[in-house]
């Protein structure tokens, strides 16, 4: 029943900002690059092993790729596959092997590299390369994989010099490479990278700011399991010296990550298992980051409400809070397609969704359910007691899976990015007022 939910999810696709970043589909490894001003992530994705050959697959399942870009203030488009495993020239068909993938631009040309596993060939994984005018593709694929080259979870570097430069590796060390012109060939041997810490690591993501070279990367605690470290160096090839954690062990699992500048702020982009729950079906989340001035990096904290600002057109999910008091979350039931939903809503009770550009936002939309119909909720500025936005009054749908979507009016022109806070009313004594799936601002 869960797989025929998650077919239809992959049909109707929702696709939001907050984390995790979409819900139609599992996505994982994200790449994040910003082409011309654009934010582009590039993902692995996890599924379900096909019908009867579940055993062959206890743990990772995962056919190819999908590119999203952000829209508008807060929306993910999905823009379909980038790549499927038996489209591989040089790969074995139906393994379901394509693990973290990469793409990068070079003189005005994108490049997508990707592992996969080798027809008659007995490395693990090996890494091709396909080659686009177009950041979404379509990509012309080279026929053999990067001769030399063997492992997984490419990183590519394209320096201030114009240098390119492959990172690869997963187990107790990494590699780099430096890249022909062509980008599809090394022109000297990989080298083990010096100075790394002890330990298990996957997930090479290099990047340069300010002149330093970045390598950022997972890395496995035999206390802790998976934690997103990262080094530093004055040379690309290394040696580097390194700097501790960007993210500290999130459950356990894989962490895999990419780093990336966008309209001025930095941003991590990770995974986590928030849909599933279970590590091998995995859902890409992204927060912001902070240098400090000395050039090291902060820790970053995990949250719901992850990045990106949602303004008129953008489905703001409530239930990805930045505070919540007297209510609860949980998975949204009945007809919804998957994500979450604000519950256990009493009088006064509140959750609060920083960050959101009110500017033009004439009406408000807002996905409900409710077994009963005593109360209202309110839209409100900053806080609890802020300036009233709009109002809803509860009615009730059929039943408390039962779904509808209501409107109100935005009282008077809001300018800006405030804070916005859902207080529920009800009467004394209701432990459920109404249940709450998402808003949307129009004009
Ligand atoms: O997604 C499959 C593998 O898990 C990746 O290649 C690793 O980085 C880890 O995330």
């Amino acid at each position: 029943m869960r797989r025929i939910l998650f077919a239809l999810f992959i049909i109707t696709g929702t696709l939001y900002a907050q984390n995790p970043l979409v819900t139609h589909m599992f996505t994982a490894d994200p790449t994040a690059r910003v082409f011309d001003g654009k934010l582009y992530v590039y993902p692995s994705s996890d599924t379900y092993p096909p019908a009867g050959r579940e055993e062959e697959f206890p743990r990772f399942c995962m056919p190819g790729y999908h590119a999203f870009t952000l829209e508008n203030g807060a929306t993910w488009k999905d823009h379909g596959w980038i790549l499927k495993e038996n489209d591989v020239p040089w790969g074995e068909k139906d393994t379901y092997a394509m693990w973290a993938p990469d793409c990068i631009e070079k003189d005005g040309k994108y490049y997508y590299y990707y592992p996969a596993k080798p027809k008659k060939d007995k490395a693990f994984r090996r890494i091709g390369v396909g080659v686009s005018d177009n950041p979404l593709g379509p990509f012309k694929w080279n026929k053999n994989f990067i001769e030399g080259v063997s492992g997984i979870d490419p990183g590519l570097l394209v320096d201030d010099k114009n240098d390119a430069y492959l990172f690869f590796g997963g187990g107790h060390e990494l590699y780099v490479a430096p890249l022909a012109d062509n980008m599809s060939e090394i022109t000297a041997e990989p080298i083990l990278i010096e100075g790394l810490p002890a330990g298990y690591k996957e997930g090479s993501f290099p990047f340069q700011k300010d002149g330093t070279y970045y390598l950022t990367f997972a890395h496995v605690f035999a206390d802790e399991g998976y934690t997103i470290g990262y080094a530093t160096s004055d040379n690309p090839m290394g040696p580097y010296i390194y700097g501790g954690k960007i993210m500290d062990n999130i459950y356990n699992g894989t962490n895999h990550h990419s780093v990336v500048e966008y309209e001025g702020q930095w941003i991590l982009f990770y995974h986590s298992w928030d849909i599933s729950g279970f590590s091998k079906l995995r859902s890409m989340r992204a927060d912001y980051m902070e240098f400090k001035k000395d050039g090291s990096i902060k820790r970053v904290k995990p949250t719901l409400r992850g990045i990106g600002t949602p303004q008129v057109n953008d489905t703001i999910q409530v239930d990805r809070y930045n505070d919540i008091s007297g209510a609860n979350t949980t998975f949204v039931g009945g007809n919804e397609p998957t994500g979450w939903m604000v519950c256990d809503t009493r009088m006064n009770s509140f959750v609060r969704f920083d960050r959101v550009k009110f500017d033009g936002a004439k009406k408000i939309k807002a996905r409900v359910a409710s077994g009963q119909r005593m109360g209202s909720f309110e839209v409100r500025l900053n806080n609890p007691k802020g300036k009233l936005v709009a109002e809803f009054p509860i009615n009730y749908t059929g039943g408390w899976n039962t779904w509808e979507t209501i409107e109100a009016d935005v009282k008077e022109d809001i300018t800006g990015i405030h804070n916005l806070v859902v207080v529920f009313k009800s009467d004394w004594g209701n432990t459920k007022a109404v249940n709450l799936n998402w808003l949307l601002m129009t004009e």
